[in-house]
């Protein structure tokens, strides 16, 4: 099997999924509102990273692309639409817009949002359960989705972000909040990569530590755009998150201090690809998913 480009994947594979999780919820039988406020979210413009990270890790251990790991890749997608429709409730952190669109209470309202997220998450389990992959595999990713989505993975953090509102939290605080939040999914993405693809124990090891780096700097990075795209658009300094008192890595440590952190970071996370490619694993399609921080 010739290797694919991180674009090739990003134009075939992605778009199929696409199609999977449409699917997926057209097939449901369930009340016709619920199925389209989960739709709409799950069509909203997302960028799909996270599938694409599973996808990536497939295709770099010529893993075949079948319908189990579109079920492994989906099931991660409902969850991240999940947490991002009951992240933007007006309970949580009440925003009108997601990716340019109304969110989903502002257009469903708020019961069905609650409801559509939940629908999302715990379809998310069903679709993973029915992935057809080995018993003992299929159970051992079930446990690790549960573990990085839940009260000690992305919900922790979500919880610590809530709490550290309004008070200044120190770096090895923000960074525990940021491995659970945003890192949790993320770092499982690559896990279950590694799982699909029968990687050696020493290989699933060195990407899941290449995925917590990875989570890192996908929220150091998410954080500094904040900053820099708010910057050009209003001509100034003040943006959302310092007017809202947030915990942000440019609130804590200044923009260059966030972009040195991101630097380092990164350089930890290529090191981690260097032990991966002496076991002999080509390693073009991480570093291409390391091209996704422009700095
Ligand atoms: C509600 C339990 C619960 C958790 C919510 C992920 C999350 C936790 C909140 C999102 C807050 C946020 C904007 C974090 C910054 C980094 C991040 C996760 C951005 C969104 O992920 P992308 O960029 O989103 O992959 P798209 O829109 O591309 O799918």
């Amino acid at each position: 099997m010739s290797k694919k480009t991180l674009k090739q994947l990003q134009e075939v594979e992605v778009h199929e999924l696409n199609q999977c999780l449409a699917d997926e919820i057209s097939a449901m039988q369930a009340q016709q509102t619920l199925k389209d406020a989960m739709l709409y979210s799950v069509e909203a413009g997302g960028k799909r990273i996270r599938p694409l990270i599973i996808l990536a890790t497939c295709a770099s251990f010529e893993r075949e692309i079948d319908a189990s790991v579109f079920a492994v890749a989906g099931s991660l997608e409902f969850i991240h639409t999940y947490s991002l429709i009951h992240d933007d409730l007006p309970e949580m952190d009440n925003d009108d817009l997601r990716r340019g669109k109304p969110t989903n209470h502002k257009v469903y309202g708020q019961a069905l949002a609650v409801l559509a997220g939940d629908g999302l998450l715990t379809a998310a389990f069903e679709w993973l359960a029915q992935a057809g992959l080995p018993a003992e595999k299929n159970v051992a990713l079930l446990a690790e989705l549960a573990h990085a989505a839940g009260p000690q993975g992305m919900v922790d953090g979500q919880a610590r972000d809530i709490e550290g509102e309004h008070q200044q939290l120190t770096l090895p605080q923000l960074q525990v909040l940021h491995a659970g939040k945003t890192g949790a999914l993320i770092r499982y993405a690559f896990i279950a990569g590694a799982q699909l693809s029968a990687a050696s124990s020493q290989q699933e090891e060195i990407l899941s530590d290449f995925g917590a780096k990875y989570g890192l700097a996908f929220q150091i990075y998410d954080d500094i755009l904040d900053v820099t795209s708010t910057e050009e658009e209003m001509g100034k300094a003040v943006h959302k998150d310092e007017a809202e008192n947030k915990n942000t890595y440019p609130t804590l440590l200044g923009l260059t201090g966030a972009q040195d952190k991101l630097t380092e970071v990164l350089s930890q996370a290529r090191a981690d690809l260097t032990q991966l490619a002496a076991t002999g694993i080509k390693c073009d399609l991480f570093e291409e998913l390391l091209g996704y921080f422009k700095i």
